[in-house]
């Protein structure tokens, strides 16, 4: 490659001399402003290759608009530089406060997760478009994709191959299927008296012992007693000893485990007796081991666990995980009306094999709570809805 410096009074003076002396497959390497005012000088810098024609890289000539427009001074370039990097800034700055759409892209993973496993199963085993269907009915409402094929498959193995074809009959099929499935984790067992509700803080603990309490005193008739271990909170207590007023029903408040004797002593006309705990912070040491001492009495409780639905897949697996040494009995699954991931309701009862007591669906007290069985929970997943 041979380069060469030039100077003219102007850009295009110094291109025609490169032209004449370099040829026309002569590159423009720099532009520079030697002299400024009335006779101006510029320097023009320039290379060609020397290779033989072949073997040449093709020239970057000058557009022809550019060549035409007014000379290229050092001050043009800097201000256009300067304006291109605020840009770049400008932009910058605005990328960085926008969130990142996580939303939509866990949206466009499930999609290619679902397409993948399409195809995934017409190469294991052809699936009709119905099935197909259900399956991907069943993923986007929280069932996990290995649950959902499950489903699916033993639907496609079991039925005769006209019925593969029929939706509505299929979905019909399914929810007895799934039915059967939640029905083995439960059991005829004797409610019993005295009922605690623990979980992740502001799962639904006291508004969903209120609606109990409500119901039971109601409805069933019975006498029913309320005992909060909430005493970090003066709050948390008023809540419940509200609640406790206005269905006259009589409350005690207790901090530890000979307070709740005494408060189970007091209480033992009462036909149901509801135990409030606080929610506490996952890092809070002693809980869990301070619940589950609480309650491994010589007078059985029954432990329900409390999961809100709003809760992501990943949330609910670590407070399972975590409320598990507390020995609960029941599960009851809180905000429905929150979410449409009812599917999830089917993965941790096949995960845990512990039955679901209630769904809660509202915050009025004591309308929106739901007692739960098998059969009805597998509808509420099937249909996606709660009427
Ligand atoms: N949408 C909806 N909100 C609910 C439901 N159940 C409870 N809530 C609301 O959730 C919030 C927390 O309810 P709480 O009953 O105080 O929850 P908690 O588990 O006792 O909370 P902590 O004692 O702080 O751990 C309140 O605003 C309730 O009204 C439900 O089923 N659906
Ligand atoms: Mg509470």
């Amino acid at each position: 490659m041979q380069i060469k410096r030039f100077e003219a009074a102007s850009t295009q003076e110094a291109l025609l001399k490169i032209k004449s002396e370099l040829g026309s497959d002569a590159v423009v390497l720099s532009t520079r402003k030697l002299r400024s005012g009335r006779v101006p000088l510029f320097e023009v810098t320039a290379a060609v290759d020397e290779r033989p024609e072949g073997q040449r890289v093709k020239p970057l000539s000058l557009p022809a608009e550019a060549a035409q427009a007014a000379p290229a001074t050092e001050e043009t370039l800097a201000s256009t530089l300067r304006r291109d990097v605020e840009e770049i800034k400008t932009l910058l700055a605005e990328t960085a406060k926008r969130p990142f759409p996580y939303g939509e892209f866990l949206e466009m993973k499930e999609m290619l997760d679902t397409f993948f496993d399409t195809m995934g199963f017409q190469r294991k085993e052809k699936l009709s478009g119905a099935l197909l269907k259900i399956y991907r009915q069943m993923v986007s409402i929280g069932v996990s994709r290995s649950r959902a094929f499950l489903l699916v498959s033993t639907l496609n193995r079991n039925l005769p191959t006209g019925d593969l074809q029929d939706e509505e009959g299929l979905c019909r099929v399914a929810e007895k299927l799934l039915a059967r499935s939640i029905g083995l984790s439960y059991r005829t067992a004797e409610r019993k008296r005295i009922c605690a509700f623990v979980g992740p803080t502001g799962a639904g603990k006291t508004t969903t012992l209120a609606k109990i309490a409500a119901r039971s005193a109601l409805e069933e008739k019975l006498k029913v007693g309320l005992i909060t271990t909430d005493t970090y909170r003066i709050a948390a207590v008023e809540q419940l000893k509200t609640y406790a007023r206005i269905m006259e029903i009589p409350i005690e408040v207790v901090s530890d485990k000979t307070a709740f004797r005494r408060a189970l002593a007091k209480l033992s006309d009462r036909d149901l007796v509801l135990v409030d705990t606080p929610g506490k912070s996952n890092v809070e040491p002693g809980y869990i081991e301070k619940l589950r001492d609480l309650f491994h009495l010589e007078n059985p409780v029954e432990t329900n666990l409390l999961l809100p639905l709003t809760s992501s897949q990943d949330n609910l697996a670590e407070n399972l995980a975590r409320f598990k040494p507390v020995g609960y009995q029941s599960i009851i699954f809180t905000k429905l009306d929150e979410s449409r991931h009812f599917g999830m309701i089917y993965n941790v009862i096949d995960q845990e094999r512990k039955p679901v007591s209630y769904v809660t669906n509202g915050q009025n007290v004591p309308q929106d709570i739901e007692k739960i069985d098998a059969g009805r929970l597998a509808k509420i997943i099937m249909t996606r809805t709660l009427h």
